[in-house]
C-alpha cells in the first residue's frame, strides 16, 4: 500500500512508537494500549513498531503476525524487523523501555529539517525519585535531544495510562450483575454458588501452594481463575493432577479451580472487573487491577540485584498511606509474603480480617489516581510545551 512506502510515511505517521518485546507481554501491553489511546482520543496518527508480533497476536487476536504492515484500531503496525528497512522519522518519536533505535533510524532524525521530539517511555515505578526525572533531558545524537518519559503514581510524574471513560464503563459494568455473569459465561466460568471470586496471574511462585491451601480450607468458598500463563505449574503441581486443561474446573474442599485461556486485552480488562480480587504481575496487569477497584496483590517483574523489592516498598508506601494500621500491616505482609515466594497461609487469613476496609481503599485509591491527568494526555501535552 502507499502508506507502507517510506516517503508516504512520514508525511502520515507523526508518531513513532518503538517496541522490542523482551520478555512476556507487558513491553507490547503497554505501547499498543499508548497508540490506540493516541489515535483514538488525541487523533494523532500513529505507527507502532514492534519486533515480536506472535506476542502483539496474544494480547490482540486480529494481529496478522505474518503481516509486515497493517492497521488495527486505527494504529499503523509494522513490524521491526532485524535488518531496518530505510524509513523517514517522525515528529514524535517514542522509544519505549529504553529499546536501542536502529541506527539508520537515528541518522534519518539527526537529518531531519527540523529534530523530532524523542522520548523515552520508561518503566512504571513509584520511587520518590521518578518525579525529579520525568521530563529531564537525556543523551543527545547527534543534535536529537532525548527526553525521559516516567510513567508514576505522584502529580510530578507523567501518570498512568487510563483511557477516556473506563472508570465509569468499569463502574457501568460492576453495577449490572447479569452482565458480569454474561461475560464469565462467555469465558466458560459459572461461578460457585456464594463464592469469592479471584484472577490469578502471576509468575512462577513457589509460595502459590500455601496459599492455594489457604483458600481450600476457607469456610467461605473460592472460585479461582488462572489465565494460562506461568504460574500453571505451581498450580498443577499443587492439585496433583496431569496439565490442566482451560474450561474444566477442578474441586478441592473449598477452592475451585479454573483455567482459562489467554484472553484479549479488552476481556482481561472485564475478567479484573468481574473479580472481587486481583493477583497481577509487572507493570499493564498491575494498573489495570487498580482501575478495577478491587483488592489485589502484585507479583513485581524480578530485577538484578533486588532492585525491584525498592519500586514494591515504594508502592506499598503509597498504596497503604490511608489505611488502617492493622490493614496497613496486613496488605504489607501478604504483598512482601507473595514477593519473597514465602508462606501465604498466615498473612491470607490476616487480610480477610481487615476485608471491608481492603476493598473500600482499592475503590478509593481508584479515585484518587483517576482524578490525575492520563499518560496519553500528558504526553501530548508534554509535546505541546516542548514545540
Ligand atoms: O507479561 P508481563 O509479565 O510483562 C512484563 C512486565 O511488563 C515487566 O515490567 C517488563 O519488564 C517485562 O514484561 C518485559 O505482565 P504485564 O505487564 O501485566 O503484561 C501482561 C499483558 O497481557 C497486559 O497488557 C494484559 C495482557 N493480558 C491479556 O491481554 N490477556 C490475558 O489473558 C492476560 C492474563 C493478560
Amino acid at each position: 500500500s502507499t502508506l507502507s512506502s517510506s516517503s508516504a510515511a512520514s508525511d502520515v505517521y507523526k508518531r513513532q512508537i518503538f517496541c522490542s518485546v523482551v520478555d512476556n507481554y507487558g513491553d507490547i501491553g503497554v505501547t499498543w494500549r499508548l497508540a490506540r489511546q493516541l489515535v483514538a482520543e488525541h487523533q494523532c496518527a500513529v505507527q507502532l513498531w514492534v519486533d515480536d508480533l506472535r506476542a502483539f497476536e496474544k494480547i490482540c487476536p486480529q494481529i496478522d503476525s505474518q503481516k509486515a504492515s497493517q492497521i488495527q484500531d486505527g494504529v499503523q503496525v509494522r513490524h521491526w524487523p532485524a535488518q531496518w528497512p530505510d524509513e523517514a522519522a517522525a515528529d514524535v518519536v517514542i522509544a519505549a523501555f529504553a529499546c536501542q533505535l536502529p541506527h539508520a533510524y537515528m541518522d534519518a532524525m539527526a537529518d531531519r529539517a527540523r529534530a523530532p521530539l524523542w522520548l523515552n517511555l520508561d518503566y512504571l515505578s513509584a520511587e520518590d525519585w521518578v518525579g525529579g526525572c520525568h521530563g529531564l533531558p537525556s543523551v543527545k545524537f547527534r543534535g536529537v535531544q532525548k527526553y525521559f518519559f516516567f510513567p508514576g503514581f505522584q502529580a510530578d510524574t507523567g501518570g498512568l495510562l487510563r483511557e477516556a471513560g473506563l472508570l465509569e464503563q468499569r463502574r457501568d459494568f460492576q453495577g449490572r450483575p447479569q452482565a458480569r455473569l454474561d461475560f464469565l459465561k462467555s469465558l466458560g466460568v459459572s461461578p460457585v454458588a456464594g463464592s469469592r471470586l479471584i484472577s490469578l496471574f502471576a509468575y512462577e511462585n513457589a509460595g502459590v501452594a500455601s496459599w492455594l491451601q489457604a483458600l481450600a480450607d476457607d469456610g467461605q468458598p473460592t472460585h479461582l481463575l488462572v489465565p494460562e500463563g506461568r504460574v500453571l505449574a505451581d498450580v498443577q503441581r499443587w492439585l496433583g493432577e496431569e496439565p490442566l486443561a482451560p474450561g474444566c474446573p477442578q474441586v478441592r474442599q473449598s477452592l475451585t479451580v479454573q483455567v482459562l485461556p489467554f484472553v484479549r486485552q479488552e476481556d482481561y480488562d472485564r475478567l479484573l472487573w468481574c473479580c472481587d480480587f486481583n493477583a497481577v504481575r509487572g507493570e499493564d496487569s498491575f494498573v489495570r487491577a487498580q482501575w478495577a477497584g478491587r483488592p489485589m496483590l502484585w507479583h513485581i517483574y524480578r530485577q538484578d540485584e533486588d532492585i525491584h523489592l525498592d519500586k514494591l516498598e515504594a508502592f506499598l508506601g503509597l498504596y497503604t498511606r490511608t489505611l488502617s494500621p492493622g490493614a496497613k500491616a496486613a496488605v504489607l505482609a501478604l504483598w512482601q509474603a507473595w514477593n519473597s515466594e514465602a508462606s501465604m497461609a498466615e498473612p491470607w487469613k490476616n487480610l480477610l480480617q481487615y476485608w471491608p476496609e481492603v476493598a473500600a481503599h482499592a475503590e478509593q485509591w481508584c479515585l484518587e489516581q483517576g482524578s490525575q491527568p492520563d499518560l496519553a494526555a500528558a504526553l501530548v501535552q508534554f509535546y505541546l510545551n516542548w514545540i
